[in-house]
């Protein structure tokens, strides 16, 4: 420190108590009063200091021992300082300095012998906070004193660099206030990583307070004396929360300082979830003592574990399968095969496997495996043990699919496929039938060595329930599932052929009465209970039928192919031979033609075809009716042949139907039908939709537009292009699509498309019929045909309609859907009338065309009004102020 004196201050060399002569600055001018002797510092840097400690030696003389002074001696003096930017003021003003501390002797000397001086040195620590500028001046004030200053040191504290929990703490300038702490983040020492933020905080005094958090030695390193020291060879650490290195597990070694883990020793592997202090392991050897029983078509295989399971308790069984026929040839190993209780992943020793083809060479190889089998590589595969056993003779599977072709009156012919496991040679096959009315109280037995078998001498009209099985070696297999059929009500003659109807009512002329009588009362009872007892009945028959196939929505896959290819089969383009074009559909034409498969006769076909530039959601909803026709097989819905997609234009290929469609068709042959042939079309529509609705498959657009009708005029449903497009959506913008005047009310205004709005549709298909083909409320507008409905209007009979007929129709519009008849009731009705056709023979004659007008007849116009009016001479407005009610 440089010092710069003011007034009277010198400089002066004395001894020390030692003798060792030191410099001093002294003051002591006692005698005179007010003295006012400044000595002050040089400018000192604060370096970072927020608080500076000022320790000052110095002796002062006791007024007492000087003689002769008055009351101007004084024995304290006074610290100052000034905090300033500049080290360069030469001048500081007296008050620009701010006192620190007035500075009292502790112990004073009063002897003052210059020649032999006793120094009695006194030492005074002050402390200032000096924050504002970049560095200070210190200042001594003399108020008239004997001060002789010896020495001066300014200091400020640090808490001192330290390591604590394996962080490193710097060295931290205390805090400005003596109560301020300073908060300091450690760092972790090398080789750790943080467990929890290291903190710790440096107090006033440059003293640490405690630590907290703190740092952990990283994997492979372990702490001694506050560092992190590497696992010498032979041990590890995994984690750095491990507390220390640990020795290598068995079978395991580390070779350099700091392994985090120990290498296997080779023929030894860890799996990916062994943890590091797992011993390595080994795969198991092979399973033992592998021993099979075979019974007829399954085999029961048992084994004991591997000898050496490798040291790990996880092993697991896995099952092979190869074969070959005893002619030796090999054969497909058919995913049909059952393993009990699996094929992989298995704990046990024993499985069975069944559904093997009889008469075959099958070998079985049993794999053991364990946690490391995969790690271990091209060892792993080699733990396996085998055994090769020949199934006996089996009976033949169940024939699973049926089919029914050319059905007439009488006759069909039924086809059907190999079982899917024949085991051995089929020597025949066994078809079993009977009425489903009759249930199995009398069947009939036919036996054949093809694949197919012409029904004969069948009731028309009538459904049969058919059986299939197939006989081999080894005796006969299960029948097949029931499969049903209806034989046609055709050929029922056109006009001018064959049988009339008179005839038909001639030939149960026997019986008339009783079934006239019969009828009414059926209809009578009907009318009163309607039909919900009967549709329990209905309900409770699915209950019993488990097996019913349920229609699959197409929509309900993701991937709208998969459906199409599940449903549909694929026909390849060059088996379809185009004719003509037959009409325009939604998507594009529709033509006729001729398809040709493989292995099967030439047919008639109508070929759908998707038009070009079509977007993705017509390309789904053009092959959604082929996802949905593909589901159904009766001979009432149209048959689906199969699909082209591999090839544009993308096609729908269905069996030809010569008469095209129902309407059209009735038009054009207007009253040339007996009642019966309306009443057979109408059976058939209604055993179709009985399908259908069993299949719980709702049309939503069944109308005689969407019947189809073929060369015998049987009349098969089609058109399922419309039940997804009326999306269930109640905001859907598609009432502009609704068929009005085919729909339930409820369907119209609540959307509530069920069985029941079909079958409401369905009486108004009927009166479609029976007027041959009339425009359902003829030209009344939509508006006025749901108001009229809504108000009870229902269509009123048609010309020449018999009652029973009607009566049907208007129990299919009751507005409570709960009182329509199923389709099932419907069904035995129309075959009921079919039997008995006298109570087709009354009709409503004039009453009912008197309803016709009264019940349907539109609201006359304004216009229709005013004619009327001008007719009886009513021309101007006082004319008719004139009327009377009479
Ligand atoms: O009344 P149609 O002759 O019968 O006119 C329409 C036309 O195509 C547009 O749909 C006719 N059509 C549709 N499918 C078939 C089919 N499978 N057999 C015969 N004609 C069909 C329908």
């Amino acid at each position: 420190v440089c010092w710069v004196l003011w007034h009277l201050w010198e400089e002066v060399s004395i001894m020390d108590e030692k003798n060792i002569p030191i410099r001093t600055y002294q003051v002591c001018n006692v005698l005179e009063p007010n003295q006012n002797n400044w000595l002050r510092t040089d400018w000192i840097p604060r370096s970072g200091a927020q608080r500076v400690y000022v320790e000052v030696k110095f002796t002062l003389r006791d007024c007492n021992s000087l003689p002769g002074v008055t009351g101007t001696c004084k024995e304290t003096f006074n610290l100052y300082y000034h905090e300033s930017n500049e080290d360069r003021e030469s001048y500081i003003k007296e008050s620009s300095f701010i006192k620190v501390d007035t500075v009292a002797a502790d112990e004073s000397f009063t002897q003052v012998d210059v020649g032999d001086r006793i120094m009695k040195l006194n030492t005074e620590v002050r402390d200032v906070k000096v924050t504002t500028r970049k560095g200070f001046y210190l200042a001594f004030q003399d108020v008239g004193a004997c001060i002789a200053l010896v020495s001066v040191r300014v200091f400020y504290k640090t808490c001192p660099l330290t390591v604590r929990n394996l962080a490193t703490f710097p060295d931290t300038v205390t805090g400005a206030d003596t109560s301020s702490l300073v908060e300091v983040r450690g760092s972790c020492v090398n080789q750790s990583e943080e467990r929890e933020e290291p903190k710790m905080y440096c107090g006033a005094d440059g003293e640490w307070l405690v630590p907290i958090g703190g740092c952990l030695c990283s994997p492979g390193y372990q702490e001694k004396s506050g560092t992190c020291k590497a696992c010498s060879a032979g041990f590890y650490k995994a984690r750095s929360s491990d507390a220390g290195c640990s020795k290598c597990p068995p079978h395991s070694h580390s070779l350099r300082d700091g392994a985090t883990v120990c290498d296997c020793h080779s023929g030894f592997f860890r799996a990916d979830s062994d943890p590091p202090s797992m011993a390595c392991t080994q795969p198991p050897s092979a399973p033992q003592q592998l021993i099979s029983v075979v019974n007829e078509t399954s085999v029961v295989l048992e084994w004991s574990p591997p000898r050496r399971l490798g040291g790990r308790s996880d092993t697991s069984y896995s099952l092979e399968l190869s074969s070959s026929s005893s002619s030796q040839l090999c054969l497909p190993c058919g995913s049909d095969v059952l393993f009990s209780p699996g094929q992989a992943g298995l704990k046990t020793t024993r499985v069975v496997v069944s559904e093997l083809r009889a008469h075959t060479h099958y070998t079985f190889i049993v794999h053991a495996r364990n946690g490391v089998s995969q790690a271990s590589g091209a060892a792993g595969s080699a733990q396996s043990v085998s055994v090769t056993v020949t199934t006996n003779q089996a009976a033949p599977s169940p024939v699973s699919y049926i089919q029914a072709t050319d059905v007439t009156r009488h006759s069909l012919s039924l086809a059907w496929q190999q079982p899917d496991r024949p085991n051995g040679v089929i020597l025949e096959y066994e078809v079993k039938f009977y009425e489903k009315d009759q249930r199995e109280r009398s069947y009939r037995i036919m036996r054949t060595f093809s694949r197919s078998v012409d029904v004969t001498g069948l009731n028309p009209l009538t459904v049969y329930v058919f059986h299939v099985r197939a006989r081999t070696a080894a005796g006969y297999g299960e029948f097949s599932t029931p499969f049903e059929f209806s034989t046609n009500s055709d050929p029922f003659p056109l006009i001018g052929e064959g049988v009339n109807s008179a005839f038909l009512l001639l030939s149960v002329s026997g019986v008339g009465i009783l079934l006239l009588i019969s009828a009414a009362v059926f209809i009578i009872s009907r009318r009163r209970s309607k039909y919900s007892k009967t549709k329990q009945d209905s309900e409770e028959e699915k209950h019993l039928n488990p097996g019913v196939k349920i229609y699959v929505d197409p929509f309900t896959y993701e991937d709208p192919d998969q459906a199409i290819h599940e449903f549909a089969k694929e026909i390849d383009v060059s088996s379809i031979h185009i004719e003509r074009v037959i009409g325009m559909g939604e998507f594009g034409e529709v033509c006729s033609g001729r398809l040709r498969a493989q292995g099967k006769r030439e047919i008639y076909v109508a070929i759908k075809s998707l038009k070009a530039g079509y977007s993705d959601k017509q390309r789904r909803d053009f092959l959604s009716e082929a996802s949905i026709m593909g589901q159904f097989d009766h001979p009432n819905i149209i048959r689906l042949e199969g699909v082209v997609t591999r090839c544009k234009p993308l096609m729908i290929i269905t069996e030809y139907m010569e008469n095209g469609s129902l309407d059209a068709f009735l038009r054009k042959h207007d009253g040339q039908f007996t009642v019966i042939q309306l009443v057979g079309m109408l059976r058939g529509v209604a055993s179709g939709m009985k399908y259908l609705s069993d299949m719980s498959y709702v049309h939503r657009d069944l109308a005689a537009r969407n019947i189809l009708v073929n060369s015998n005029l049987v009349c098969k449903v089609s058109d399922f292009g419309l039940s997804r497009v009326l999306e269930d959506d109640p905001e859907a913008a598609y009432t502009t699509r609704i068929p009005i005047r085919w729909t339930a009310p409820e369907a119209i205004s609540y959307r509530k498309f069920t069985t029941a709005s079909d079958v409401w549709s369905y009486g108004i298909v009927m009166w479609e019929v029976v007027s041959y083909g009339e425009r359902p409320y003829w030209d009344m507008n939509n508006q006025d045909v749901i108001k009229a409905i809504e108000e009870g209007y229902r269509l009123p009979a048609p010309m020449d309609c018999p009652v029973v007929l009607h009566q049907l129709m208007l129990d299919c519009w009751e507005r409570d859907r709960a009182e329509r008849p199923t389709f099932s009731q419907i069904l035995n009705m129309l075959d009921k009338l079919i039997r008995n056709p006298g109570t087709l023979r009354r009709t409503g004659g004039e009453r009912y065309m008197q309803m016709q007008e009264q019940l349907l007849t539109p609201t006359p116009t304004f216009s229709q009004y005013r004619d009327t009016l001008a007719a009886a001479g009513y021309t101007s407005l006082d004319s008719l102020l004139a009327l009377t009610h009479q």
